[in-house]
């Protein structure tokens, strides 16, 4: 709870340290409860901002630079990550999909937003080997991970399982905004097996972070299709919820 109250205080100074900095260094402001938990060393971060409309720059790392997150189509599986450097630029290129250990095989699909909205990026992740036949398969691994995570693999202490690989298998994530809360919502589209391809959706929990599988929420949102007309996925979420970087 310590951990979760502190972000939230953070999250405004954040904010604030982001109107005194044109450049969205934040470096020099740190969490109040900082001491009190493992993120001690880190930096409260600038708000994500989008770079290019498939580009965020946010912290992800919890170390109050904000790093790179490429994500070519909106389709979410092609992600990479550049982790923000100290001196304002970004490293080498890792695609999500090393980072988060897929074996050969395996398809993998990642959404990237500050689902609970306490100032650092979140991540969803599905990992599935697909089928090849009618009966598709359902996830290896699905989580929901909430920010700071771990440059090394993307793992967070806070990580949850997520129902979005349980009953099919998954083909695309995208960011989305479907109720109009403060909090990004979730697109996934499905293979459903025999020749069906749907949209299914996660809406934000009061509060945040991302509910489960809700009957009612996929036939007021989502969409059914085929694997030859697949629905259409957003590809504005990002920008439904950040700015154009200054
Ligand atoms: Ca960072
Ligand atoms: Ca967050």
């Amino acid at each position: 709870m310590l951990r979760s109250r502190s972000r939230w205080i953070a999250a405004p100074l954040a904010a604030a340290a982001l109107t005194l900095t044109a450049a969205g260094y934040a470096g020099a402001v740190t969490s109040p409860a900082a001491g009190a938990h493992t993120a001690g060393k880190h930096a409260a971060a600038s708000a994500p901002c989008l770079a290019d409309a498939t580009t965020l720059l946010g912290d992800l790392d919890g170390d109050g630079r904000p790093d790179k997150i490429s994500n070519p189509g909106h389709t979410g599986t092609k992600m990479t990550i550049q982790w923000g450097t100290k001196s304002g630029s970004f490293g080498s290129k890792h695609t999500v999909r090393s980072l988060v250990g897929a074996k050969k095989g395996e398809d993998v699909s990642a959404a990237v937003a500050d689902f609970d909205n306490d100032g650092t990026l979140d991540l969803v992740v599905n990992v599935v080997k697909p089928s090849g036949g009618d009966d598709p398969s359902t996830a290896r691994l699905a989580e929901y991970r909430p920010g700071p995570l771990a440059r090394t693999n993307l793992k967070s202490p806070g990580a949850v399982h997520s129902d979005i690989g349980d009953m099919g298998e998954v083909r695309q994530l995208s960011v989305a905004r479907y109720n109009d809360d403060a909090y990004p919502d979730l697109a996934v589209l499905n293979n459903a097996g025999d020749g069906q391809m749907d949209r299914d959706v996660r809406l934000s929990k009061p509060g945040g972070g991302l509910a489960g599988y809700d009957r009612e929420a996929k036939l007021k949102y989502g969409e059914y299709g085929t694997w030859a007309e697949p629905p259409a996925m957003p590809t504005d979420g990002w920008s439904q919820f950040y700015k154009t970087c200054s």
